[in-house]
């Protein structure tokens, strides 16, 4: 109950800070990050500065080569426009460094290609940004770029995915990827011991290959697999997409019909498309049915499936990290050193009231069963 409130009160105030924000429109284009002033071109009118108004540093903009009053330039390259989740934090962070925040974003959506990110970011050096924010598509291959960036003196901020080869950047805020996968499993564990289910036979649709979020959750899951015996009957890539998460789940259902009763999607939007596929093959799936659906993200209308009971536990991963790159920029703005590590808080969603919790990593975590008023909360 205590994290519901907690959870109601934090989308309560993104309501607030969405109406306040005023959205400005990055376009889903090209790696070129000329064509992509997201912010507006009003720069002049920067009287109000926000983030560099009440500067603990005073005047001067510590990071950036402005001066008073001047707006701070952020590059942003994003992973793409794949989900639900990714619209929700493209939309953080549009909202939170808007032009009427004192910020000028050069938003590029990077159309999940990471040669087209690495040139993104190169695109920011040449510009001289004060900052670059980057969701690394891919968790390896990091290190030449970002040297690249120190020496040009511009703080990277890495939100969301991880960088695993590299620490040449100076905070990162995002979530544990391997623990929304432990928890996936934990409940399942807990869920087949409660319906008297004594055999797991779950396919996997996994996320993009090589991304960080697909990793951590496939290890997580994986861990509590082997531990309990269950068998993975197959695992592959949807690529975070519905088109994706309906291929793979058409060629599971070709090759597998009959031998599984758990489908594990790593976001919602490979689980619309499992549940299409599931739906065209006369599979019955959800609460009391003949499949397990689990899903990863929760986003607005994952949460609405849960709640018609077409999937049965969705394990959030929270797309508005925005807020918490500002508190950073910040810090940095007022010389200060920022954390290097950022936790987004959580929640692990459900459609029945039979389990309240499950403990995962040996830390006991709240079930929410999920109702009208917290799918209108959600992002
Ligand atoms: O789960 C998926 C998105 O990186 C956590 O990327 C993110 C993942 C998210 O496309 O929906």
């Amino acid at each position: 109950m205590k994290r519901k409130m907690a959870s109601l009160m934090v989308c309560a105030a993104m309501t607030a800070a969405l109406l306040a924000g005023c959205g400005s429109s990055g376009e889903p284009a090209s790696s070129n990050a000329d064509n992509q002033d997201a912010a507006g071109a009003d720069d002049a009118a920067g009287g109000d500065d926000a983030a560099g108004g009440d500067d603990a540093a005073g005047g001067d903009d510590a990071a950036g080569g402005g001066e008073s009053g001047e707006k701070i330039t952020i590059g942003f390259a994003q992973v793409g426009h794949e989900s639900d989740w990714r619209t929700a934090s493209t939309k953080s962070c549009q909202d939170v460094f808007s032009a009427e925040n004192g910020y000028d974003l050069q938003f590029v959506d990077c159309d999940n290609d990471s040669a087209a990110q690495i040139e993104a970011i190169r695109g920011f050096i040449q510009q001289a940004v004060d900052y670059i924010i980057v969701d690394p598509i891919v968790s390896k291959g990091w290190d030449t770029v970002l040297t690249e960036c120190e020496d040009a003196g511009i703080p990277v901020i890495v939100i969301d995915r991880t960088i695993d080869d590299s620490d040449k950047y100076v905070s990162w805020v995002g979530s544990n990827f391997k623990t929304e996968g432990l928890a996936a499993g934990e409940w399942l564990k807990a869920y087949a011991e409660a319906k008297g289910i004594s055999e797991i036979n779950a396919l996997v649709i996994e996320g993009s290959t090589g991304a960080s979020a697909t990793l951590g959750r496939t290890e997580g899951f994986q861990e509590i697999a082997e531990a309990n015996g269950w068998k993975i009957v197959d695992s592959q890539s949807g690529d975070f997409t519905e088109a994706g998460g309906q291929e793979v789940m058409e060629s599971y259902i070709k090759s597998y019909e009959g031998q599984f009763n758990v489908v594990i999607c790593q976001n919602d939007n490979e689980a619309f498309g499992a549940m299409t596929a599931m739906k065209n093959a006369g599979i019955e799936y959800g609460v009391g049915k003949d499949v397990i659906l689990v899903s990863f993200d929760a986003c607005t209308a994952g949460l609405e499936k849960v709640m018609s009971g077409d999937i049965n536990a969705d394990f959030e991963c929270n797309p508005l990290a925005a807020p918490d790159v500002e508190k950073v920029i910040k810090q940095l703005q007022a010389g200060e050193t920022p954390e290097k590590e950022v936790y987004m808080t959580e929640h692990w969603y459900v459609n029945e009231d039979i389990l309240s919790s499950i403990t995962v990593n040996g830390e006991e975590q709240e079930l929410t069963v999920v109702t009208q008023e917290i799918v209108d909360a959600q992002y």
